[in-house]
């Protein structure tokens, strides 16, 4: 394998340790080479703290403190430029004398956006840009399509009975998943930082949309309900979590309810996304149902969707499920009666 190549791999490997403990931070790893041998390692570890160069630098050894110098740092984002929560670690590379850099990919921030990158070079040390690109943009799909979109990344999910049906036309919440899959979807809600649903979801299937079967956070939970018709004793205003309320009444603050106004006529899922962008949220799982999923695979705002199938349950009366084109499966595995397939929007 290409030493660049594997050096980077193991960046991402480092990287992926920060994951629950860094957003909206990137998940960034560094190593430090000096003649084949991997002198430091460090990662982005926790939100606010130091970053993934800073670690790497600091577990030198110090006999080996001489040798950073003449080794080669691997890192899998662009080494910021910023004053952020830290200093620029493009400036404690360019001090520490290091002569060369390797940067999986380009930090989209727009404090940072090529500026860490330009800093080291006028500083005279030598940088190889995009190693590895595709798989270090992949790792922060969130943070990318959120800085470079202006959006959260979007995540559609739904079940579906084996005739493509996701409900039991009106007549309350009807389970097609499996003890399993409950479980993963709640892993899939502790892993984005909101979830929404629409107004008939919220009225019919009553849910909490919390990550009870997982110990991670709850998601900020997002209702579309336009008149303000869903009642304020229903699951979804429950104080398990914050509640953001799309609604064409009123705006403002109430306990944890926040409700934000959309203009009627204008495209919904746009609006949405434009104010979940505003209040900071990286990613957003939509989960039903039909209709409202179906907003975003019309509006073509969409970035993945999770399909879970289940090979026994027929539900005859049951509505459709969403239908969409433009899908590339990434992703295919089966978990007892239920099958679980991913696609990817090819916008
Ligand atoms: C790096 N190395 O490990 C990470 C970077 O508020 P701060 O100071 O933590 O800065 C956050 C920004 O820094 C973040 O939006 C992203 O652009 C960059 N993250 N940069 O050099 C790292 N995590
Ligand atoms: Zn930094």
């Amino acid at each position: 394998m290409d030493p660049d190549d594997k050096y980077m791999y193991r960046c991402l490997q480092l990287a992926r340790k920060g994951a629950g403990h860094v957003a909206p931070n990137p998940m960034v790893g560094a190593v430090l080479v000096y003649n084949e041998r991997i002198i430091g390692e460090g990662y982005h570890q926790v939100y606010g703290q130091a970053h993934a160069e800073v670690n790497c630098i600091n577990s030198v050894l110090p006999e080996d403190v001489p040798l950073i110098q003449e080794s080669t740092l691997y890192v899998s984002l662009e080494p910021c430029a910023h004053f952020g929560k830290t200093p620029p670690c493009a400036d404690l590379i360019i001090r520490k004398q290091i002569r060369k850099v390797v940067v999986g990919c380009r930090d989209p921030f727009k404090e940072v956006d090529g500026k860490g990158i330009e800093k080291m070079k006028a500083a005279g040390i030598e940088v190889i840009s995009n190693v590895l690109e595709e798989a270090c943009t992949d790792l922060n799909k969130r943070f990318f399509t959120f800085h470079l979109l202006s959006r959260p990344y979007v995540i559609l999910k739904w079940a579906q009975s084996s005739n493509c049906k996701i409900s039991g036309g009106g007549s309350g919440r009807v389970f097609i998943s499996n003890a399993w899959t409950n479980t993963l979807v709640h892993k899939w809600r502790s892993e984005e930082a909101a979830i929404a649903i629409g107004t008939n979801t919220a009225l019919l299937d009553n849910p909490f949309l919390t990550t009870r079967l997982w110990p991670g956070r709850n998601p900020v939970r997002i209702v579309l309900d336009k008149k303000l018709s869903i009642p304020r004793s229903q699951n979804i205003y429950s104080s398990d979590a914050r509640t953001v309320v799309f609604n064409e009444v009123k705006e403002g603050d109430d306990q944890h309810i926040r409700y934000l106004l959309m203009k009627p006529g204008e495209p919904l899922a746009e609006q949405m996304l434009a104010g979940l962008y505003k209040l900071g949220i990286q990613s957003v799982i939509i989960e039903g149902g039909t209709r409202f999923l179906q907003t975003f695979i019309h509006e073509n705002l969409w970035d993945e969707a999770r399909v879970i199938t289940n090979n026994e349950m027929l539900i005859d009366d049951g509505s459709d499920a969403p239908i969409f084109s433009k899908g590339d499966l990434i992703h295919s595995e089966t978990y007892l009666s239920d099958s679980i397939k991913i696609y990817q929007n090819r916008y």
